[in-house]
């Protein structure tokens, strides 16, 4: 039976006979089967046909009751129906299709924090600092999607931000690193475990990085046909490759070089920042990752 057919079989049932109709009084042993045991919108006879559990209002646990995966076309018994990487229940409540894996939150896939509002955003008042907090900041990446740092928030992983710019030798050379290409760091792999390490555990999602573009390689503000340009120039399809709007960073940081590292945790809080060295936040993101 396809989807739709069974959606329409669930929505024809649901205006079956009210609870208790026709049974004596106290009968619970003989489950009514138009009753809704579980008060997620679903009879019980409804959840058997859609193999949802009628005694559990949300049978996956993805916050999404049973009976809003029937309105919604999901599967009741998997959190990520279209296996995109964004839950059910995420996609539905950011407008996006939870059974079209081309529709979600990050064409990129990039982490998603729902309780992201909860942070509490400085402002851009001031400069960065080490055990201070991360200025919420929202961009675009290189998809044109809307980008918000916060989302890389609350995923027990250290979150790496390389402020760089497109004229700049060694924010190239960097992203070469990242991408797998010939790098002048190769040669300093043994000395620095973050160069040795970090491309592996970007690649594998023990390590989030987003890279921020200040400057084209002619000195001008990027915009998104930059941002595709760099990313195709040094593929890493773990790594947003962001525009900074007006200069925040570049302002806030403040910036003596490029590029300029930051090494944030999962609570947004700066764990490693010098603006003399870059190396250290690298450093800090590998001996702090899973
Ligand atoms: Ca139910
Ligand atoms: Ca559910
Ligand atoms: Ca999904
Ligand atoms: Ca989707």
């Amino acid at each position: 039976m396809t989807r739709l057919a069974l959606l329409s079989l669930v929505l024809a049932a649901a205006c079956s006979a009210p609870h208790g109709e026709g049974k004596p009084n106290g009968a619970t042993d003989d489950p009514d089967p138009a009753v809704d045991s579980d008060g997620d919108g679903m009879t019980d006879a409804d959840e058997a046909a859609f193999g949802s559990d009628p005694a559990s209002a949300d049978t996956d646990g993805d916050g999404l009751l049973d009976g809003e995966e029937a309105l919604a076309g999901t599967d009741p018994l998997a959190s990520d129906t279209d296996e995109d990487g964004y839950s059910d229940f995420d996609e539905v409540e950011t407008g996006h299709s939870p059974i079209d894996d081309g529709d979600r939150i990050y064409t990129g896939g990039w982490p998603y924090n729902p309780d992201k509002d909860s942070l509490e955003n400085p402002g851009w008042d001031g400069n960065a600092a080490e055990g201070g907090m991360l200025p919420n900041f929202q961009s675009y990446d290189q998809f044109g999607d809307e980008f918000d740092i916060y989302d890389y928030a609350g995923h027990d992983k250290p979150v790496i931000i390389d402020v760089s710019a497109g004229w700049c030798y060694y924010c190239q050379e960097m992203s070469k690193l990242l991408a797998g290409q010939r790098s002048y760091f190769d040669d300093f792999a043994s000395s620095y475990a973050g160069i040795a390490q970090i491309k592996d555990m970007v690649d594998n999602g023990d390590v989030l990085w987003v890279e921020v573009l200040d400057q084209t390689d002619a000195y001008e503000e990027v915009d998104q046909d930059f941002l595709q340009a760099w990313d195709g120039a040094f593929p890493n399809d773990k790594v947003a490759v962001v525009a900074d709007e007006r200069q925040k960073f570049a302002r806030w940081l403040p910036i003596a070089g490029y590029p300029t590292i930051l090494a944030v945790n999962s609570s947004m809080i700066i764990k490693s920042f010098d603006p003399a060295d870059y190396i250290s936040p690298l450093n800090w993101a590998v001996s702090h990752a899973d």
